[in-house]
């Protein structure tokens, strides 16, 4: 298997409960490289664009409530890009099942994921599971400029009129 990169999103309740060490420590063991990392305050954009696959479930809503921190009183998560040798394997592995009820006990999403009275499994982390789906999203979440290096293949652009903010 060649490199791979893949997206993994520390999700609200795990930065609410103080979980980042943690699960980088669990995803130390992978030992892939981590070539982009950032806290982002989610959209609803961001977050519709990142589940579109998702849109017609019934537990949807809640879903969007959830990544964009509404559910925890949390406008954070941590997006990190992790790239090496079967990267997206390895890290779905460490992260365990979807369900947190049936994902191995030392996964995790096993050892920290809950399932909420609303159905809706809170389960920590985001990680993208196939090479398609890890471009896309690691597109949607990243620039280039954020990434250590070329992933995919970039254009020069020159933007007229854009603004953006400097310190004062
Ligand atoms: P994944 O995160 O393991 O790739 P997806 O099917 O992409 O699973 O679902 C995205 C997220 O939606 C899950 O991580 C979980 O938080 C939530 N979710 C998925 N399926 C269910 C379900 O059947 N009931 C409740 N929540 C779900
Ligand atoms: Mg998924």
């Amino acid at each position: 298997m060649t490199n791979q990169a893949t997206l993994v999103i520390i999700k609200p309740d795990g930065l609410k409960k103080s979980l980042t060490g943690n699960i980088l420590s669990r995803l130390s063991e992978t030992k892939l490289k981590i070539i982009g990392a950032k806290i982002v305050s989610v959209s609803e954009k961001l977050a519709q664009q990142h589940y579109r696959h998702l849109k017609d479930k019934p537990f949807y809503p809640e879903l969007i409530k959830y990544i964009t921190g509404r559910l925890h009183g949390e406008n954070r998560v941590m997006a990190l890009i992790y790239y090496g040798k079967d990267a997206i394997a390895k890290v779905r592995q460490i992260s365990g099942a979807t369900n947190p009820e049936e994902a191995d006990p030392v996964s995790v999403r096993g050892a920290y994921g809950r399932i909420l009275t609303t159905g809706l499994y809170e389960n920590v982390v985001h990680a993208s599971s196939d090479p398609s789906e890890a471009e896309r999203e690691i597109k949607l979440w990243f620039n280039p400029d954020e990434i250590v290096s070329d992933l995919y293949p970039v254009k020069q652009t020159s933007l007229k009129n854009y603004r953006k903010k400097v310190w004062k």
